[in-house]
């Protein structure tokens, strides 16, 4: 949900910062305020800020000052967080004003009570990027965790104190098809008699429909079908606006709005159906990753990025391994690209079954894999690049602790949006026990690299024959394959193409490209990994993952090249 017409106050910039590492700081009451002359500057994650905390994943704490006019008393005000991690937990004038547990999603807390107006406002905020393994992602230490990412900590997404009248709206939930069908619902909190205006805009902000409705037991809402809307589509991504108005007592009191397309989603007879027609997902799975800033990618990357993808002739990417900031995925709406939206429970590496068991059935674990899984679809359902929700990104799911705590995720999302296929990206091959939980399996193959290493013809020959046996487990099942990939660094060369150089890079792509396309119970083709990224510390890394196609600095390999030839010959849609 977009608020532009709210009043803000943006937190972004410089702030002091402390290293906390007995975290005795709650005890000594950092919270009051401390003394620091270290500075860290937000929206970024604090490792590369500073080298001496770059190996740090542990407490640390954050503090600014800012001045709230005296306009805003009356008013309602929230902290906004677009997301910081992996605890965050938040004092304003010392006051405590909440905690939330996750770095990829947004959290908010109303802060109306403790705010001075007209005055100056000390915020702090405690961030606990300790790895454990009761955390999620979970691991042990800083280069001992499940996942191959790097645990970048601290404020990595935009900051700003956000102020509504008493009565305001709470969320907004959209659906569209494609034929012009739109249901539009706001939650309101509002002790008054209200109603709401929604109004659709095109694009060049004419109004094309209006209507309103009362408010009911905390909610307004309206359903309709429009003739003749222009749907949203890959390669045409039309976006309409939704803007919805809180009137009481004959005032607008509250108003917030949404880029919304008219696009349809469906799986029948294993394919994947955009819009009633078969479509091809090819891209990339990428990471949020970039030197310095951390988990946080800038505004200009993140357009440079889309275009090259673009050019690439790629349509779609996966939100591997947590949602992406709001930024991020709002230039997938506009530029068309269908979205597999991951959550944050990444099991890669979980080091033994009995670990696995425990931590899959562990109820506190659960609760808290619903509860992300749920912040991940309440922020972004409203988004038509979204097409897709993935669960879980590799997990030990060939065992039945694990596989029934992927049906629950499954259980738990369909109940807040039937809309969207669900997957998980799967390397348990046909013993995996969750396969029939999910609407699309997706895979992920290192065949040729991993094992069958510097054999990319017997590598590609074992995934095709894997992949054609789980089809025939699944043969209403579409498949995608969300990671396959081969490391190379930049500017190391051979002839014949041995593992590490472009020339084994570009020859793995090459050859799983060509024969996955040809399977026709293949529907998507991910490259692992659009850019290259920063992993923890192992003797299987040269500290960066480098099987992104660019470097982390976004320059090409030769992959690049070969990769757009053969994506520009795959058509989006399927005849
Ligand atoms: C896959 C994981 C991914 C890794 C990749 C790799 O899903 O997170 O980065 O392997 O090893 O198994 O490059």
């Amino acid at each position: 949900m977009k608020t532009p017409r709210r009043p803000k106050l943006i937190l972004n910039g410089f702030w002091n910062i402390k290293i906390d590492y007995s975290d005795s700081g709650e005890v000594e009451g950092f919270f009051k305020g401390f003394e620091s002359s270290d500075v860290v500057y937000v929206p970024s994650s604090y490792n590369e800020q500073n080298p001496l905390w770059d190996g740090y994943a542990g407490i640390v704490w954050y503090q600014r000052r800012f001045y709230v006019p005296r306009d805003y008393s009356g008013k309602r005000a929230r902290m906004i967080f677009k997301g910081a991690g992996y605890i965050t937990r938040v004092w304003l004038n010392g006051i405590f004003v909440g905690e939330h547990e996750g770095s990829y999603t947004q959290f908010k807390f109303d802060v109306t009570d403790v705010i001075r107006y007209g005055d100056w406002n000390l915020l702090v905020v405690k961030i606990d990027n300790r790895i454990s393994i009761d955390r999620i992602p979970p691991g042990r230490s800083i280069n001992e965790v499940v996942y191959d990412f790097y645990p970048y900590g601290g404020i990595h997404r935009d900051v700003y104190l956000e102020f509504t009248s008493q009565e305001y709206i709470n969320d907004l939930k959209i659906i569209t098809t494609h034929k012009g069908y739109l249901y539009a619902e706001a939650s309101i909190s509002s002790s008054k008699l209200c109603e709401a205006i929604f109004r659709l805009r095109d694009r060049e902000l004419k109004e094309i429909f209006m209507a309103k409705a009362p408010c009911i037991n905390g909610k307004s809402s309206i359903e309709t079908t429009l003739a003749n809307v222009v749907p949203w589509e890959p390669e045409k991504p039309y976006l309409y606006t939704l803007e919805v108005e809180l009137v009481v007592e004959n005032q607008v009191v509250d108003a917030v709005e949404e880029y919304i397309g008219f696009r349809s989603i469906g799986i029948v007879d294993g394919k994947i159906l955009i819009n009633d027609k078969p479509v091809f997902l090819k891209g990339f799975s990428r990471h949020e990753d970039y030197p310095i800033t951390g988990r946080y990618v800038p505004g200009s990357v993140l357009v440079r990025d889309f275009y090259l993808m673009k050019q690439i002739g790629a349509n779609s990417f996966r939100t591997s391994h947590y949602p992406y900031s709001d930024e991020h995925l709002d230039l997938a709406d506009s530029f068309g690209m269908l979205v597999i939206l991951e959550s944050p429970i990444c099991l890669s590496g979980m080091p033994s079954n009995d670990d696995a068991r425990k931590w899959c059935s562990n109820p506190i674990i659960i609760e808290k894999a619903l509860k992300m899984v749920e912040e991940m679809v309440l922020q972004h359902r409203n988004r038509p690049s979204v097409v897709m929700y993935s669960i879980l990104n590799e997990p030990p799911t060939d065992l039945e602790e694990c596989a029934e705590l992927a049906r629950r995720l499954v259980e738990h999302i369909k109940k807040l949006d039937p809309t969207r296929p669900i997957t998980f990206a799967s390397h348990k091959r046909a013993n995996d026990k969750a396969l029939q939980y999910v609407d699309v399996i997706s895979l992920n193959f290192y065949y040729g690299w991993y094992s069958e290493w510097g054999n990319i013809e017997e590598g590609l020959r074992k995934a095709l024959d894997e992949t054609g046996k789980i089809h025939q487990l699944f043969p209403s099942k579409p498949i995608i394959i969300t990671e396959f990939g081969a490391d190379a660094v930049i500017g190391l060369h051979s002839e014949p193409p041995l593992m590490w150089s472009e020339e084994y890079q570009a020859e793995f792509l090459r050859r799983y490209i060509e024969e996955f396309s040809r399977k026709e119970y293949i529907h998507g083709l991910h490259i692992w990994n659009f850019a290259d990224f920063r992993t923890p510390q192992n003797h299987w890394r040269t500290m960066l993952n480098r099987k992104g196609i660019f470097t982390r600095e976004r320059q090409p390999k030769l992959s690049v090249r070969i990769v757009k030839d053969l994506f520009s010959k795959i058509p989006t849609y399927r005849v």
